[in-house]
């Protein structure tokens, strides 16, 4: 018989065994955050997926007599199964009508439109192409414990429309749609596209506000020159924003800019405005804290509230060639969700993901890290208590009229 007398037995009481510091398989080993995570878990409700288990049934009747498990439906409704069904955000209810986001904590938009592009086209089908791969999350996290169907209110309103040969056009309507969603005490949270819409998003938040805005930004490019190629691009989202009186450009911080890609023009309008800039190099050699310490200290320095940027090119082009402009030597996945939790952790006013272009993603693998950095975000605003506290300061609400309809659509009923 193999025994190992050092190793003290497990005690077989059940209550014993519920007791975190009871546990003897490793001294250490209740000092992980594994371990802690696995018992927060117990503190979670649970009564969202309930109601969600029952409305399923309602919408999609209930399941064959055969089907032990009575929650499952007829018709797939909601979480699962993760393989079908039509896809919002997450499975989050589609709010068709938009005056309906006022009633969730964060709605979820798509900005279809590549036409800022300056290299590979595609990100049009970014919304759709993450809508699609965010289908196999669930809302919890185990590692951060938190459940956002039971800790949050989300919608999907769907994509703002946009004028695939008018980038002008295209911005007006952004703006408009990110400034109802904004004005409705909602946290935006906009699917790109690719960065040209930077501008139009922030624009949008920033007209229902008299306070000021500051951004942190993740990229390899730093996209701040007035135009390219004659138009405002998705390589000058940061010069117009930052022309906006609330939205100061000393306030930018911009992260893991660097590389062969970054135009010398946007280099020179950086250093007349003074933003900020943090390599990807100064990120390797200060460590994840002491940056997101930096970002944090230069963008809410004076200012009432930050907008959150995230490209994903600045992610190594390994991870995520499904993009506009691949770049190599980028941060490594672990990398930039943890900046990006760390930093929403002091709260956001918003949030973009741009430049997943799924036409040049290979197994939606870009695509799927642009639903975590949004998914994470999600759970460090929640887990950090500061999902909306931006509301306060939406100050100047903006109201745009809706058109009349009385009746179905596509409908016998009468
Ligand atoms: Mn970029």
């Amino acid at each position: 018989m193999f025994c190992t007398p050092s190793r003290p037995s497990r005690s077989h009481n059940p209550r014993d065994r519920a007791l975190p510091d009871r546990r003897h398989h490793h001294p250490d080993l209740t000092k992980l955050r594994g371990w802690r995570a696995m018992q927060a878990e117990e503190g979670l409700p649970e009564t969202g997926w309930e109601q969600e288990k029952k409305w399923a049934l309602r919408m999609g009747l209930t399941g064959s007599d055969s089907i032990d498990d009575k929650s499952i439906p007829t018709f797939a409704r909601g979480e699962l199964p993760h393989y079908a069904g039509i896809n919002t955000f997450l499975k989050a209810p589609y709010a068709e009508d938009v005056t309906e986001v006022k009633h969730y904590d964060a709605t979820v938009l798509g900005i279809p439109f590549d036409g800022g592009t300056t290299y590979r086209a595609g990100t049009r089908f970014g919304p759709q192409g993450v809508r699609k791969i965010s289908a196999l999350y669930t809302p919890y996290n185990y590692e951060m414990a938190v459940d956002l169907r039971e800790q949050m209110t989300l919608c999907d309103a769907g994509d703002v429309f946009t004028i695939p040969a008018n980038i002008e056009k295209t911005f007006d309507q952004i703006t408009r749609g990110v400034s109802h969603v904004a004005s409705s005490g909602s946290l935006p949270i906009m699917i790109g596209g690719d960065h040209s819409i930077g501008f139009p998003c922030v624009r949008g938040i920033a007209e229902c506000t008299s306070k000021k805005i500051g951004i942190i930004h993740f990229d390899r490019h730093a996209d701040i020159q007035e135009k390219d190629l004659d138009e405002r691009m998705h390589t000058t989202p940061w010069f117009h924003a930052t022309n906006m009186p609330n939205v100061p450009a000393k306030n930018l911080v911009q992260i893991g800019i660097g590389g062969w890609q970054v135009p010398r023009e946007a280099v020179k309008v950086a250093r007349e405005r003074e933003t900020n800039i943090i390599t990807m190099r100064d990120m390797e050699e200060m460590g994840i804290d002491k940056t997101v310490e930096m970002a944090l200290e230069m963008a809410w320095d004076g200012v009432d509230m930050v907008y959150l940027s995230f490209d994903i090119d600045s992610i190594d082009c390994g991870f995520v060639p499904g993009t506009g402009w691949p770049e190599p030597g980028g941060f490594l996945p672990r990398e930039a969700l943890a900046l990006v939790s760390k930093v929403a952790a002091e709260g956001i006013c918003g949030m973009e993901l741009v430049e997943v272009s799924p036409p040049y993603d290979q197994s939606e693998i870009t695509a799927l890290m642009g639903t975590r950095v949004i998914v994470d975000v999600l759970g460090s605003l929640v887990a950090s208590g500061k999902m909306g506290d931006h509301k306060r300061h939406m100050d100047k609400p903006v109201t745009i009229p809706h058109g009349e309809f009385e009746g179905k659509r596509w409908s016998n009923a009468t």
